[in-house]
């Protein structure tokens, strides 16, 4: 599959922006400028930005607890998402969600969750609406591997291919759900292996290589969106900081880490792009700069915004 030039340097961009602004999520976190926890998707961001790339504004795509990278892709608002860490009014959801709960309605995106698994049955629902509206959506739908072995994974993608619908199941395998490896939870290779028990084209795809990953996402997303159903995609990742931010992540051997850091999505894109001369050093250093600035912004409309109001504790709240 040719891929156009401007996509490819959107690509290269959108994965410097998320490793731009997570890393500033690691600092200010460090900082203690952001309650709660926070996961960080540093070393898996050529998964969100490869799918994503197929995507049009009305697609959907429903995320997770490590979802700052899918809502950048999907084309969020850094200045509102980091103002939502900071537990700012002006944030995605006022301040009261925090890193696991962002949401954008305006641009498709459905929902982070902290309950794992959760989004799987949403994205077979939001499918759904798209049908019955007789829309061409897409919902993409992104998960980890610990989030395969539970009930709602089978459920969401068994209803969704036996009511055809237009949904990518993508599983983000980083190896490891917290310090469980998937070795030990999973009894076949492959989660894309489990494809086949719902009669649906599972695949397996590098997910440190961002061009792979939308060539198979983009076979995945023509199928959804010509009425031929679900697709099982399993990118295979690493995520380069513990599972969330204060983890001392000792349980997985230095070894494993520094093998596949050797394989940064984002070192070997840019090498591929600069040989391919489709981007100069020059215009690396300028994508780079232009991210920093734009995270220094984010963290200075954070900084400078309100806290909610005490009393607009219970607004929003709904039984
Ligand atoms: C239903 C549920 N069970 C357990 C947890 C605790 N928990 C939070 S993240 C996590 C691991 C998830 O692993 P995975 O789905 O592989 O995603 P990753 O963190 O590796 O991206 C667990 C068990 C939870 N939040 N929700």
């Amino acid at each position: 599959m040719a891929i156009e030039k401007e996509k490819l340097l959107w690509m290269f961009r959108t994965m410097v922006r998320i490793r731009r602004f997570e890393e500033r999520v690691v600092r200010e976190f460090a900082d203690g400028n952001i309650p709660g926890s926070v996961h960080s998707y540093i070393g898996e961001e050529a998964v969100a930005t490869g799918a994503i790339a197929h995507l049009k504004k009305e697609d959907y795509i429903m995320s997770t607890h490590r979802g700052h990278g899918h809502l950048i892709a999907k084309g969020g608002e850094t200045e509102k998402m980091m103002a939502e860490l900071f537990a700012k009014k002006t944030g995605y959801c006022l301040g009261k969600g925090g890193s696991m709960h962002i949401a954008d309605l305006d641009i498709g995106m459905l929902g982070a969750a902290g309950i794992v698994g959760s989004g799987i049955p949403i994205a077979t629902g939001a499918g759904l609406s798209a049908v019955l509206r007789g829309t061409d959506q897409v919902t993409i739908c992104f998960f980890g591997d610990g989030a395969s072995n539970i009930g709602r994974f089978h459920e969401g993608i068994n209803l969704a291919s036996v009511w055809c619908l237009p949904v990518v199941f993508i599983c983000e395998n980083n190896l490891w759900a917290v310090s469980v490896p998937t070795s030990t939870s999973l009894n076949v290779p492959n989660v894309a292996d489990r494809a086949v028990g719902y009669g649906i084209p599972g695949v397996v795809v590098d997910g440190m290589d961002v061009t792979a990953v939308y060539e198979t996402v983009g076979e995945a997303v023509a199928r959804a969106r010509n009425g031929k159903g679900p697709t099982l995609i399993e990118a295979k990742t690493y995520r380069f900081r513990g599972h969330f931010e204060g983890d001392s992540g000792t349980y997985r051997p230095q070894e494993e880490i520094d093998e596949w850091m050797k394989r940064d999505p984002i070192n070997s894109y840019q090498k591929k792009l600069l040989e391919m001369k489709l981007l100069t050093e020059k215009q690396v250093e300028a994508i780079d700069k232009e991210a920093l600035a734009e995270m220094d912004e984010a963290v200075k409309f954070a900084l400078e915004s309100p806290f909610p109001e005490l009393e607009e504790t219970l607004d929003n709240v709904f039984t």
